[in-house]
């Protein structure tokens, strides 16, 4: 399978690919993660230089309690980072949003997929833009929303109700005309530390739905939880999930670290492609 992007550029899921996580936000969990604008373009060059092939900018921390940014200030945000990225860089990038405006600019100055967490319900015209710009777009499981997601999750079959969520969303991505569709069980977003696990445990699961499919564990808390560390102190546990990953099949690996996990999925990939 492959995508065709613009400028005659592809994603061509023949190998996996690392997404390097850009948040131009002053409240992004990860403290690394934080980027200023002088710095956004030596970020970029050196994840390019690490290993990573698309670029996921985001404007608005989606962590778990976080605050809704206004419309104005996360378009100031991201597309004038994005219009940066694209005149610096031959590199693919992905818009984090779920506001249709916001992929709508980032896709005119250059963004070529859309990473939308909502998968497409929190606004309607989203779609619309998706189908417009004949982009691919990331349909992301999540349990409510990020403001309230975390207050008490709970699924009786975490992995056979995400399964039929994304099913759904594709289906609903087809009717109206979308289908470059990459598809992401939504590590962290409404899920407890179980059923973190079990979707990792059941990756493979996810393939079934016959898309590329994207997994973001990059840090996130059910390392900590896992590990009892802080975000400083996930890199090895992020690394772990990615080999699992790799293993399983995913084609699309969101970090914050694109060097160690290069490595870690390059290796990955050799044991999983090994013929003999
Ligand atoms: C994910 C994501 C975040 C993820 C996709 C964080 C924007 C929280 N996580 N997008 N975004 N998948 N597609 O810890 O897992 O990076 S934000």
């Amino acid at each position: 399978m492959e995508y065709k992007l613009k400028n005659n550029k592809k994603i061509s899921f023949d190998h996996v690919y690392i997404m390097g996580i850009v948040n131009v936000t002053p409240d992004s969990f990860y403290p690394g993660s934080r980027i200023d604008k002088e710095k956004l373009i030596d970020t970029v060059a050196r994840m390019i230089k690490d290993g990573a092939e698309i670029i996921d900018v985001g404007g608005e921390s989606t962590r778990p309690g976080a605050d809704e940014v206004q419309l104005d200030e996360e378009l100031n945000r991201v597309v004038p980072a994005i219009e940066a990225i694209k005149k610096e860089f031959d590199v693919i990038v992905s818009v984090d949003t779920y506001k249709s405006k916001v992929a709508y600019e980032s896709l005119k100055v250059g963004a070529d997929i859309i990473n939308d967490i909502s998968a497409f319900r929190f606004d309607g015209n989203m779609v619309n833009v998706a189908k417009e710009f004949d982009c691919p777009v990331i349909l992301m499981h999540m349990k409510g929303t990020p403001k309230n997601m975390q207050e008490n999750p709970y699924y009786d079959d975490p992995v056979s109700e995400i399964y039929e969520f994304l099913e759904e969303r594709i289906n609903f991505a087809k009717r109206h005309g979308v289908e470059k569709i990459i598809v992401d069980p939504g590590i962290g977003f409404g899920k407890r530390l179980v059923d973190n696990l079990l979707i990792l445990k059941n990756l493979e699961t996810f393939k079934k739905l016959g898309y590329p499919l994207l997994i973001g564990a990059s840090r996130k808390s059910m390392i900590g939880m896992i590990l009892d560390l802080p975000v400083e102190e996930r890199l090895e546990g992020t690394l772990a999930i990615t080999a699992i990953g790799v293993m399983k099949g995913v084609d699309i690996i969101r970090v914050h670290d694109v060097k160690e996990n290069y490595r870690a999925a390059k290796v990955a990939e050799a044991i999983k492609n090994a013929l003999g």
